[in-house]
């Protein structure tokens, strides 16, 4: 037994790169997350898009706390050990009725990890149903390592330069993960996944946590950051980050656009290796 996850649940993600839905908090704690989110959005009068999709733990300690949810935490332990720096984290919300979807792809592929362990952790703050466009994937697939990825231009496609796996894979037999809000997904850096559009009258928001172990280096010429997050870091592979302390404060917002710029140009660097 783990310390979130059972052993039969610590065997399924050994075997197939998934476990999903694992419960976080309550229905009505992710509605007052979202709420927040909401209030944010109205200020800005846009969605947390793009701008604000990667590390928004830095500007929010509302992320920052869901972040370090010891449900979530303890479920990242079990799986790659006691020492976890959050890595990044990304957000694509999808309206009602939004074509938007996100095409078949690996984690692996942006991060330029050595050796490749991460995992990641998808909390929802609305239902994600079937209908909504929860994620998709193919079970056993991180058992194949890296597969080779193409870029496909499309404006519905959420990943920032559409990168799609272009060489053949079985994918005779997919599984769903629906979540409902306050559960949690989690799947393997090499797992391949998917998420369809969003067919339902309401808003599908979740957020997609990467966790690391504190040995995994970044194979690339930027120096990145990331957060401690549990545990002891005696590797000191990344730039430590600093938990927000106000909510979009300016020392906040300053630190995330130097984070998020560093990890544009190592998602850049990734994206011309494959
Ligand atoms: O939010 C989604 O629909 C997809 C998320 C995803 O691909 C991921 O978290 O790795």
């Amino acid at each position: 037994m783990g310390k979130k996850l059972t052993d039969a649940q610590i065997q399924h993600y050994r075997d197939f790169g998934y476990v999903s839905p694992v419960d976080a908090f309550s229905a009505d704690e992710a509605g007052n997350y979202l709420q927040q989110l909401e209030a944010f959005e109205a200020t800005l009068n846009q969605q947390m898009g793009k701008g604000f999709n990667f590390k928004p733990h830095l500007l929010f300690p509302w992320v920052d706390e869901i972040g370090r949810h010891p449900a979530v935490l303890d479920a990242v332990e079990d799986l790659i050990g006691p020492d976890i720096l959050l890595f990044n984290l990304a957000v694509w919300p999808k309206k009602a009725r939004d074509p938007a979807y996100v095409s078949w792809h690996q984690d692996s592929t942006y991060f330029g990890l050595e050796p490749s362990t991460q995992v990641t952790i998808w909390v929802a703050l609305t239902d994600a149903s079937i209908e909504a466009g929860c994620m998709e994937v193919v079970p056993g697939s991180h058992k194949l390592g890296q597969l080779h990825h193409g870029e496909v231009p499309s404006k519905d496609i959420l990943l920032s330069k559409g990168q799609t796996i272009d060489v053949p894979y079985n994918s005779s037999k997919t599984a769903f993960m629906p979540v409902k809000p306050g559960q949690f997904s989690i799947h393997d850096t090499y797992l391949i996944h998917a998420s369809g559009p969003n067919q339902s009258d309401h808003r599908r928001v979740g957020l997609g946590f990467s966790y690391i172990p504190t040995h995994a280096r970044n194979n690339g010429s930027t120096r990145l950051t990331a957060m401690l997050v549990r545990g002891e870091d005696t590797f000191g592979y990344y730039d430590d980050e600093p938990r927000p302390r106000v909510s979009y404060g300016e020392a906040e917002q300053a630190f995330h656009r130097d984070a998020v710029a560093r990890f544009q140009r190592g998602l850049d660097e990734q994206a011309a290796k494959y």
